[in-house]
């Protein structure tokens, strides 16, 4: 739920930047493949344009993040999900899967700087290498540039987006504010709709409609990226607490030791077992003593948290099933069933 960031523990004093780094999806068709690569490359060229700002100290801010890497994964959805329409990959398609990439963007400087966090994408963070109010800024010239670009688009899509900005800063509030005496599960769930399940939900959305696809597909194809979304989300959570270091390369706990209780945590929490009651006996706030971190990991490894957690994962499966069986049978749906596998299999 931390999205990557490894606060305050791993800063390195020549941090390498991932580079972008495009998911190794196979999509089934050499040619679909490289529609959709041709296409990636040309929004990339939009990002570069468009995240430059009219003075150099602007534009060092902005396109610090861009440069250091990204999966890309939002652009990569538009361009499948523009195979449904008569205009694949035309220069609609390309602009509004920038905008899609460029609010990832922005969303990604302002966490950072909500998180405290010292590293994204293998770099330093903007709020790191300069200070929380240039990072909060560099989030909002790049809203500010995606606006501009989105005005080319039309009504249809600033009113799209509008919803879809007003989701992401309430999933966050959301987050910010916690459950209160809500149900906790179901906060999480909100949540993760919100901040993650909305933009990849757009980036269907969009990326239908700039193509000329009609409603019936375009909404099939938002609802496909909200669960494919929900998905990619839950799975990283998973890999935080149960992922093997020499696997992944990542050192479990890191939301653990923020205090932040992900689904198979608080699935684990809930459980009527003495391994759930020791749990909700040291689970009182942030893990900041390693050897409780080695405790809290082992408990939750006997837990039922990550068998609950998948069933989640699997729900939402179905959900996406349900979408892809609503798609003509092209190749694109094929790929995008590929791209839910992939999701998926991050878990191992
Ligand atoms: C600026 C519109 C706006 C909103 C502010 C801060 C905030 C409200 C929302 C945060 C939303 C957020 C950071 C969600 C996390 C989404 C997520 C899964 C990030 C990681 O995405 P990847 O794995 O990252 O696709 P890369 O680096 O590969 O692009």
């Amino acid at each position: 739920m931390t999205h990557g960031h490894l606060a305050g523990r791993q800063q390195q004093a020549n941090p390498e930047p991932q580079g972008v780094r495009h998911p190794h999806i196979d999509f089934g068709d050499p040619q679909l493949a490289q529609q959709i690569d041709t296409g990636v490359a040309q929004v990339e060229a939009l990002l570069e344009e468009h995240v430059r700002g009219q003075e150099p100290f602007i534009t060092e801010k902005t396109s610090h993040l861009l440069a250091a890497g990204g999966k890309r994964f939002r652009p990569m959805f538009a361009m499948l999900a523009s195979q449904y329409g008569p205009n694949p990959g035309c220069d609609k398609v390309l602009q509004a899967a920038c905008v899609v990439e460029m609010t990832h963007l922005a969303t990604l400087y302002h966490d950072d700087v909500m998180d405290e966090a010292d590293k994204r994408r293998g770099v330093i963070s903007a709020n790191a290498r300069w200070d929380n109010s240039i990072a909060i800024l560099a989030g909002d010239y790049l809203l500010a540039r995606a606006s501009h670009v989105m005005a080319g688009l039309g009504t249809e899509t600033v009113a799209h987006f509008a919803e879809t900005f007003g989701q992401l800063v309430t999933g966050q509030m959301r987050e910010t504010v916690g459950p209160g005496e809500g149900d906790k599960i179901e906060h999480y769930m909100h949540v993760i709709h919100e901040k993650t399940g909305v933009l990849i939900g757009s980036a269907g959305y969009l990326g239908a409609l700039h193509a000329g696809a009609d409603q019936a597909t375009t909404a099939a194809l938002q609802k496909l990226g909200f669960a494919i979304g929900t998905i990619f989300q839950i799975v990283d959570d998973i890999i935080d607490i149960f992922s093997d270091t020499s696997q992944s390369g990542k050192i479990p706990g890191t939301d653990l030791r923020e205090g932040i209780f992900t689904l198979p945590v608080l699935y684990a929490l809930r459980e009527d077992t003495p391994v759930g009651e020791q749990l909700r006996q040291i689970l009182t706030g942030p893990v900041t003593d390693e050897q409780q971190v080695a405790t809290v990991l082992e408990l939750l490894h006997q837990s039922t948290g990550r068998e609950q957690a998948l069933q989640v994962v699997e729900h939402n499966m179905q959900i996406a099933q349900e979408q892809l069986a609503k798609l003509p049978a092209i190749p694109a749906t094929q790929a995008l069933r590929s791209v839910m596998e992939y999701t998926v299999a991050r878990v191992g």
